[in-house]
């Protein structure tokens, strides 16, 4: 069965897409495979361009089963520092009456995040495609649909289980194949009174920061403003509230009403800022390139001095990063139960848990900071690490030795 497909026009808009960037070839960034020799299959990481809704986007398309499986490696819970930031995030979200209501999320994930909002809400569901998360997050009690969400699903659930005063979806309008069909389902879910609140990695930020790690085929679309302003108001929603987070190296937190009323003041301030128009695109290609050849260079000569560099963080971007700048390491540290005794995918380096680190190897000689959006919080942690002379690579925006 074929199931590769080019994506030629704007999922959003349907106007044609242009080429961007291109990275080679990368297997799935969140399957972690059990077994050294697993044959994985490549796809292409061809990067498009739609000028019209100022967005980025994967010139393949990967159908959802064979991305979100039931073999899914990211728990929430398994990362304390995305923990610390729901805490923020639900504390956030408790300001707005409709939280009191039902509180319906979309790509629940662990049920993380519901969990915080279980005793403050009058109802909470979540719903998540990867069979192995849903059996997690109903497991420890927060009920949770399993199955993807599109415009069919919101009626289905609408009719079974009410109409939402808040829909969430953190992370996941990027991943769906359908972007117009999940709106759609929004819209439909969501009461007149309701709002819609979501997060996503902010196109802008990405660009500035030059976290191009962030580009694999689970991430359909590298959104802006103005794409999801117009996404918003096909489906007769608007803008009510922005707020800029650094979560994944820059993202931001929109809240959305079915009061069409003019755009927020804090998107339209964002997108005279960046948008107007899209800053830094003609010499993005080149910085990643100059990245990815430093941060080689730097590995090796590193190796080549005698010292055991391993990775810090089995994180779904790390897949971008080793395989497009063709880095090996030693091996990856990464605290999740799901991640450890695997391999990271296309570079097969082996993934351990600290204990399994510290019983084999003792600790690194240098960590490439694979998980480099952690940076406050890892270093912190590792200070005493450092204090005896250990170090880490921050490989983005500009590779550095510290
Ligand atoms: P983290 C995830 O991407 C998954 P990833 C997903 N692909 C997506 O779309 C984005 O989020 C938005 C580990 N860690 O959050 C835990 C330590 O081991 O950067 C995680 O495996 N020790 C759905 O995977 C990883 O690093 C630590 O001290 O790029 C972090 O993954 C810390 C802080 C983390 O997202």
């Amino acid at each position: 069965m074929k199931t590769e497909k080019k994506q030629t026009v704007c999922r959003i808009c349907e106007s044609k897409l242009n080429d961007f960037i291109y990275l080679g070839k990368t297997p799935f960034a969140d399957s972690f495979p059990k077994e050294k020799d697993k044959y994985e299959k490549q796809y292409q990481l061809d990067i498009k361009l739609c000028a019209a809704c100022q967005c980025l986007q994967m010139g393949h398309q990967l159908t959802m089963r064979e991305v979100f499986n039931d073999d899914y490696a990211f728990f929430t819970n398994a990362s304390p520092a995305a923990v610390e930031h729901f805490e923020q995030y639900a504390e956030d979200i408790k300001q707005l009456p409709q939280s009191k209501g039902f509180v319906f999320e979309i790509a629940s994930n662990d049920g993380t995040l519901l969990e915080m909002m279980k005793d403050h809400s009058s109802k909470v569901l979540g719903i998540d495609a990867c069979a192995n998360v849903v059996r997690y997050a109903n497991d420890k009690g927060i009920p949770t649909l399993h199955g993807f969400f599109n415009q069919t699903r919101g009626e289905e659930i609408g009719e079974t289980e009410g109409y939402a005063d808040m829909v969430i979806a953190n992370n996941v309008l990027a991943h769906v194949e359908n972007i117009n069909s999940f709106v759609a389902g929004v819209s439909i879910i969501l009461k007149s009174t309701g709002v819609f609140v979501f997060e996503f990695q902010y196109l802008p930020q990405l660009i500035n920061n030059l976290t191009w790690d962030n580009f694999y085929h689970e991430h359909r679309m590298f959104l802006s403003l103005t794409a999801i302003s117009r996404l918003l108001r096909k489906h007769s929603m608007a803008i009510v509230d922005v707020v800029e987070t650094p979560q994944h190296g820059g993202s931001v937190r929109v809240t959305a009403s079915k009061d069409m009323g003019h755009l927020s003041a804090t998107a339209t301030k964002l997108i005279n800022r960046y948008e107007k128009p899209l800053h830094g695109l003609t010499d993005f290609k080149y910085r990643v390139i100059n990245n990815c050849e430093k941060l080689k260079l730097m590995v090796e000569q590193l190796q080549f001095e005698g010292k055991v560099v391993a990775g810090y963080g089995a994180t779904a971007k790390s897949c971008t990063l080793l395989n497009a700048a063709d880095i090996q390491l030693e091996y990856i540290v990464d605290l999740t139960p799901h991640k450890i005794g695997r391999f990271a995918p296309g570079t097969k380096i082996p993934i351990i848990s600290p204990k399994q680190e510290k019983a084999r190897y003792g600790r690194a000689d240098v960590y490439l900071l694979t998980a480099w959006n952690y940076a406050d919080r890892i270093l912190q942690k590792e200070r005493s690490y450092m204090g005896r002379g250990g170090r880490f690579i921050i490989p983005i925006p500009n590779p550095i030795l510290i």
